[in-house]
């Protein structure tokens, strides 16, 4: 029985790489803002259509640092529970508690209707996840930071290749940070971005990833370690020349299941492009199992297909406000973020998953349910 895991990475051609790493060899340059790292950037730039990009070694550093150079040395940060521990890891490092706001149960991220009564005096930004690569109610969030002088940091680490209203989803707000990491649709190994909006701020973040220096006498600001070396961005580089296919094969993927999850009854999938303004990524197929329609729980479900070697995956279980580090933090109430952590799950989709795989998952969903 071939094990099918939720997630492969997309591996290019070796020849590419290796005609691309060949240059590491003539040139003795490994790290620290390197030639292949400035032409990823540089191709980056031109993709995402803005200049203020700065490179990391992974998505969370980008996280953490952009939440650090908001400058605040304590308060609160609105965020949501509905996230891979990343988002509120990140944000706790930066010495803020994290204040969980609850999800739209349309497509699972921050619902914006919520946020206003969690606002104090001590809140200082609120950071929304494009979860999935959904689309948060960009207007509504940002009307009401506006509104309240505060700034948002998108954690857009599942969006890469997407497009809201024409611009790419990863430029709106203060900043949005991407994941390269070896599980997303594109990857540099590891690897992230901090994209941002007022440019004046560029030096203080390129500086932040290493270690607050901006030259060779002057330490500016408390920095860490977040370099992306030349290995990295050379995967980045060669992924980048297959973005389109890629996308293009997760859609036809995304369109074999969608054929086959509508016959099950209590098995639904999320549209994504709910008012028609975004360009999806297809980065994941989560389903919502309905537990009285479908005949089984999510749980159920999970428990069976790994029986068959299927190796789908509770993301994002458990909510963050449940995890044993975050039991210091008064109880929140998000109903809708409980619900989605218990009836969602992710299944299996990457480059390579064939037709026959599709309909062996589809036909164990049906079995399960008792369709079949
Ligand atoms: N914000 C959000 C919303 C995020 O989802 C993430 C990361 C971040 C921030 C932080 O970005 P990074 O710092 O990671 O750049 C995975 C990923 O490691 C993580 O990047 C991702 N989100 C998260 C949603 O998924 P795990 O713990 O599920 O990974 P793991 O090792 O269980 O891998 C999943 C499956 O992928 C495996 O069953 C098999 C397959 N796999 C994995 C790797 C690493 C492979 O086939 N080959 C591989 O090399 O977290």
């Amino acid at each position: 029985m071939r094990e099918i895991t939720v997630t492969r990475p997309f591996l290019p051609d070796i020849r590419e790489y290796e005609e691309v790493i060949s240059k590491i060899w003539e040139r003795d340059w490994l790290t620290n803002n390197g030639p292949l790292l400035r032409e990823f950037q540089k191709k980056l730039e031109d993709y995402i259509g803005t200049k203020n990009i700065v490179m990391t070694t992974n998505g969370h550093l980008a996280l953490e640092i952009a939440i650090r150079s908001l400058g605040y040395p304590s308060g609160e940060v609105i965020t949501t529970p509905f996230t891979f521990a990343s988002t509120t890891h990140a944000i706790t490092a930066n010495n803020l508690t994290p204040v969980f706001c609850d999800i739209n149960p349309k497509n699972l991220t921050m619902d914006a209707e919520k946020i206003e009564a969690l606002i104090t005096e001590n809140t200082r930004a609120i950071v929304p996840v494009h979860v999935y690569g959904h689309p948060c109610e960009i207007e509504k969030i940002e009307a009401i930071a506006a509104k309240h002088g505060l700034e948002v940091i998108y954690d857009a680490a599942h969006t890469f290749a997407e497009r809201y209203d024409g611009r790419s989803l990863a430029s709106y707000g203060y900043a949005s940070i991407y994941s390269f990491h070896a599980t997303k649709l594109f990857h540099s190994v590891e690897g992230g971005a901090i994209v941002y909006r007022d440019s004046e701020k560029g030096a203080e973040l390129k500086a932040l990833k290493n270690f607050g220096i901006l030259d060779e006498t002057t330490i500016e600001y408390i920095g860490g370690n977040a370099k992306m070396n030349e290995f990295q961005a050379a995967m980045g580089l060669v992924n980048l020349r297959h973005i389109d296919s890629i996308v293009e094969e997760r859609r036809l993927i995304t369109m074999h299941y969608r054929r086959q999850l509508s016959e099950i009854r209590g098995i639904r999938y999320f549209e994504p492009d709910l008012d028609g303004r975004t360009e999806y990524n297809y980065a994941y197929l989560p389903v919502l199992v309905q537990r009285e329609e479908y005949g089984a729980s999510r749980d159920e479900l999970y428990e069976a297909l790994k029986k068959e070697g299927i190796f789908a995956r509770k993301y994002f279980y458990p909510l963050l406000c449940d995890a044993g580090c975050y039991q210091y933090l008064p109880p929140c109430d998000v109903p809708a973020a409980r619900k989605a952590a218990s009836s969602v799950l992710c299944l299996p989709i990457y480059n390579g998953l064939a037709p026959e795989d599709i309909d062996r998952i589809c036909s164990v969903i049906a079995k399960v349910g008792g369709c079949r």
